[in-house]
């Protein structure tokens, strides 16, 4: 599927960099900061926007929302050049902006620019990637800030995206292992965001094709138009290859693929964890070597879904490939409802910030900022 990334901010820009290194051939990208310095590390890249260069001397809004909303309206005519030669040169079907939720230049800038581009290309759709900041040993002044942007942010951008992915840092999270940098969970989890991203996106593509191919029209009409909010469900086993006997791992049978299917949407394998019952659509990708993509197995892992998501119909693609030592299942689940994670965080807000939630001023009623009044 050709995607125009557009990453905005830090979070953004590593995200959109990881995509790009994944497959240069359909994608291209975009990456806007207010930051120069967050620009210049992002090899896979070319095309970079510094934005509110005279206001800001290229150092940032330093987590303030509202600020990164207004250099983003006063900048659309510079975004907006850029990214129409990007239209016209690699006809995307779809734009898709990703952002950290609990910075300021990303958070505050990509509604506004989502916006503007629904309003210029009405053709294209256009979906957001909302990351929700992992907050453990934070200082508690900026776990406030994190998760008050956070849900700021996510209010703002339901009114304005055709759907927004969101991506939970906290999901990432290796509670055994001690010794991994902020810097190095970050990579993780763009890697794999862009990993499981691609293999969708990239599934319909297959020579020789797949026995049911996955298209972009698919992937559209999992996303819907109406401002949705969706998760990713990954589940993976790797298996055992019979040249390389020592090296352990599973023999994959109808059973273990039903369960494998099933369990890709487990709450910890979601991206963001909410509760499936109730969405609106959904759709499946098995990736594996041809002989392990049974039918039967899948027919029965797809009811199963049906029954979790409550779906009526889940859509499916599978995406046989000769050479992986994995067997693994993708599930887009779009239309949740259950946003326990984000209820979670405003209360936490008010705790850290120690008032009644009546008078927080964080609440999301309080919020007027928006495209038009910034
Ligand atoms: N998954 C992921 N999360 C990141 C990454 N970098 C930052 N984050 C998260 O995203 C949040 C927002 O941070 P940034 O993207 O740095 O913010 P920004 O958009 O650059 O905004 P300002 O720096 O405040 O102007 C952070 O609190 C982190 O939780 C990354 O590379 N990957
Ligand atoms: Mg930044």
């Amino acid at each position: 599927m050709r995607v125009l990334w557009i990453g905005f901010g830090q979070a953004g820009g590593k995200i959109t960099n990881a995509l790009l290194g994944m497959n240069r051939r359909v994608y291209s990208g975009i990456a806007i900061n207010t930051e120069e310095a967050d620009l210049s590390g992002l090899g896979n890249i070319r095309e970079k926007i510094l934005i509110g260069k005279y206001a800001l001397r290229g150092r940032g809004v330093g987590s303030d929302i509202d600020l990164g909303a207004s250099i983003a309206e006063k900048s659309l005519a510079q975004m907006m050049d850029s990214i129409d030669a990007m239209v016209r040169k690699r006809d995307p079907e779809v734009i898709w902006i990703s952002a950290g939720l609990g910075g300021g230049t990303g958070a505050g800038g990509s509604f506004v620019l989502a916006n503007e581009l629904k309003k210029v290309y009405k053709h294209i759709p256009v979906y957001g990637i909302g990351v929700m900041p992992s907050v453990t040993g934070m200082p508690n002044d900026k776990e406030a800030l994190n998760l008050s942007n956070t849900v700021k942010s996510f209010e703002l951008w339901s009114h304005y995206f055709n759907n927004i992915l969101l991506v939970d840092n906290g999901q990432y999270e290796q509670p055994n292992v001690t010794r991994e940098s902020v810097e190095g969970m970050f990579q993780r989890v763009n890697e794999n965001l862009a990993q499981t991203l691609t293999t969708v996106l990239s599934a319909g593509e297959m020579r020789p094709p797949p026995q049911e191919v996955f298209s972009s029209s698919e992937v559209k009409a999992t996303m819907g138009l109406i401002g949705d909010v969706s998760t990713i469900g990954h589940c993976s086993e790797e298996i055992r290859i019979k040249s390389q006997f020592w090296r352990g791992g599973m023999e994959p049978g109808t059973r273990e693929l039903e369960s494998i299917i099933e369990r890709s949407v487990d709450k910890n394998n979601l991206t963001f964890p909410t509760d499936v019952s109730g969405a609106r659509s959904a759709s499946l990708i098995v990736h594996g070597r041809p002989e392990h993509l049974y039918t039967q197995a899948i027919a029965l892992g797809r009811t199963r879904l049906e029954e979790l998501t409550t779906v009526g119909k889940v859509r499916y693609g599978d995406y046989p490939d000769r050479r992986t030592k994995y067997l693994s299942a993708i599930t887009i689940v779009s239309g949740i409802n259950d946003f326990t994670r984000l209820d979670q965080m405003k209360k936490r807000v008010q705790e850290l910030n120690g008032s009644a939630p009546s008078n927080s001023h964080i609440t999301t009623d309080s919020v007027v900022v928006g495209p038009s009044t910034v």
